[in-house]
């Protein structure tokens, strides 16, 4: 079994069947076509905008609504000199203090409307409550 496995394998080896040749020969030659530097590295892209994360645009409004003690919507945009309303609707005091003292800011209160005469000059005026820290809002005048 073993003894006649060998004879036939080394035959088999010795003298490879004509196609096996031929085989080789085209094989060969399509290696040699194929080279020549067309194995250029795919352009591995331009990474996407990221985008710029930041505030959203404020809200063309003269309105804000004290709610949830939240101002709503927190950042509004107003001509130069607009007089803006703070509507209180929560039933508890607020205030609306703005960080520029030039500004005539509205003391606690804990219904209805105030009115707050914004600056002519051109700028991003912040105000916020003085009894609740994270209530903050920003006047865009433009
Ligand atoms: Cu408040």
């Amino acid at each position: 079994m073993f003894s006649s496995w060998i004879p036939d394998r080394l035959h088999t080896l010795g003298r490879p069947p004509r196609y096996v040749i031929t085989m080789g020969l085209i094989v060969l030659a399509a290696a040699c076509g194929g080279s020549g530097g067309s194995d250029t590295p795919t352009n591995p892209g331009t990474p996407g905008n990221t985008g710029t994360p930041g505030t959203p645009a404020p809200v063309a409004t003269t309105s804000v609504s004290l709610q949830n003690s939240t101002f709503n919507p927190p950042d509004i945009q107003v001509s130069p000199g607009a007089t803006v309303t703070f509507t209180n609707n929560d039933g508890i005091n607020h205030t609306v203090t703005f960080d520029n003292t030039s500004i005539s800011s509205v003391d606690a209160y804990s219904t209805g409307a105030k009115t707050v005469t914004m600056p002519t000059a051109p700028g991003t005026y912040t105000y916020h409550c003085a009894i609740h820290g994270p209530m903050k809002g920003t006047v865009l005048v433009k």
